[in-house]
């Protein structure tokens, strides 16, 4: 039997609803006080490869997004190195897939480095191809689809390549013809950072495709895959792909409000058996969402005695306060909502009106990012006249960021 652990979108790097923290200095290796998501993290991370050991597992696949920006520390770098030393140590293959977190503009990304363990049981994945995996288990085919761009679609296809599902689904289908037609009959697994149809965020309900690269929910059920290996969307779950085991294990930590009530974890599969089980991990910090309606409570004694009731459910947990209030009353202030919820990791004011809503994240207020860029632009020489071109560009980008 050849076991896989399956993992995506870790994300090192990552600082939203982040505080600064002086203990976790035995995972994260800088001095002085540090990114206590990093830790959290790295944490995670630990868990990880422990699970690796206990369940004897012959490949850890992660795929895609390994990191959260394209130029990450190098104690972040070293985070991911350190994890990948642990897990070859014990005898696993790695195999790490390129996804968008990692793409940059040049034909160099920030998984290059780690090409210098190739051949030491490291294995990357940086473009369409198959690779043939030796473990103690056995031999293994694993193909990979990194993170596809609209630039790599009409290399193949020319300029008969249009961005909507008819254009993704000839691009994959020759794609996938192809990685398929290089297996020879051993256990496979095909990795892909990417989209598919169907797949949801557990609050904000099934991802909306239009334009976005995906592959079309046929073609994975048409192919010979033994395991198909998700990564891009952050909500693990099964797709329903004609009896194929297709999964995304989701993301390592909570990355958004609306993956809340998520459980994070990995996936630990059995290429050539039946299992595919999600593993959770219990080092991923929790998020709550209280709401308060302040329509009729007036007094800050009232608000303070409201806030408190949550004070122990919030007690190291990523908090996000939504205040329903009437047009003209300001929010409470923030020294009133620390008080009440001591023990709360990072709170997130949302103030919610009849009409409108604003967020603020500590004592900071958060506008809308293309507003604040609009604002930057329009006051910025040289921009003037490329303003909306900029704009579109920036919106894509937070579309995709995922
Ligand atoms: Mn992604």
């Amino acid at each position: 039997m050849i076991k896989l652990l399956h993992a995506a979108d870790i994300h090192i790097g990552i600082t939203s609803f982040d505080r600064q923290v002086n203990e976790g200095a035995e995972y994260v290796d800088i001095k002085g006080s540090l990114s206590g998501r990093l830790v959290e993290v790295a944490q995670t991370l630990k868990r990880l490869t422990e699970l690796a050991y206990d369940e004897s597992v012959d490949i850890a696949l992660f795929a895609g997004d390994i990191f959260h920006r394209r130029n990450p520390w190098p104690y972040e770098e070293n985070l991911f190195a350190r994890a990948i030393k642990d897990l070859i140590d014990m005898g696993v293959q790695v195999v790490v897939l390129v996804g968008n977190h990692e793409i940059t503009a040049r034909s160099s990304h920030v998984l290059d480095v780690f090409k210098t363990l190739a051949g030491k049981g490291f294995h990357l994945l940086e473009n369409n191809s198959v690779i043939r995996v030796e473990t103690e288990g056995g031999p293994v085919e694993i193909a990979g689809i990194p993170w596809t761009t609209s630039q790599d679609a009409r290399e193949l296809l020319g300029k008969d390549f249009t961005e909507d599902g008819e254009g993704w689904r000839e691009y994959f289908s020759i794609v996938l013809e192809e990685l398929a037609s290089k297996l020879t009959g051993l256990p496979s697994v095909l990795a892909a950072h990417a989209y598919v149809p169907g797949a949801s965020n557990s609050l904000r309900g099934i991802v909306e495709l239009s334009g976005k690269p995906f592959i079309p929910l046929s073609l994975l059920s048409d192919t010979p895959f033994d395991y198909i290996a998700l990564g891009h969307i952050h909500t693990h779950q099964s797709i329903p792909a004609g009896g194929r085991r297709v999964f995304y294990s989701g993301s390592l930590i909570r990355t958004s409000f609306n993956e809340e009530s998520e459980e994070k974890g990995v996936m630990i599969v059995e290429i050539d058996g039946k299992r595919a089980d999600f593993v959770p991990f219990d080092t991923v910090r929790k998020m709550l969402t209280v709401e308060i309606d302040l329509s009729d409570i007036t007094s800050e004694d009232e608000i303070l005695r409201s806030l408190q009731a949550y004070r122990e459910k919030s007690e190291g947990k990523i908090v996000r306060i939504i205040f329903r209030i009437p047009e003209n009353m300001p929010a409470p202030p923030m020294s009133l909502i620390r008080e009440a919820l001591q023990g709360a990791w990072h709170i997130v004011i949302r103030r919610e009106t009849g009409e409108s809503s604003s967020e603020t994240s500590g004592d900071f207020s958060i506008g809308d990012p293309l507003e604040i860029l609009g604002e930057y632009l329009d006051n910025t020489k040289g921009y003037k006249g490329s303003k909306d071109d900029i704009l579109d560009l920036a919106r894509r980008l937070i579309e995709e960021d995922m």
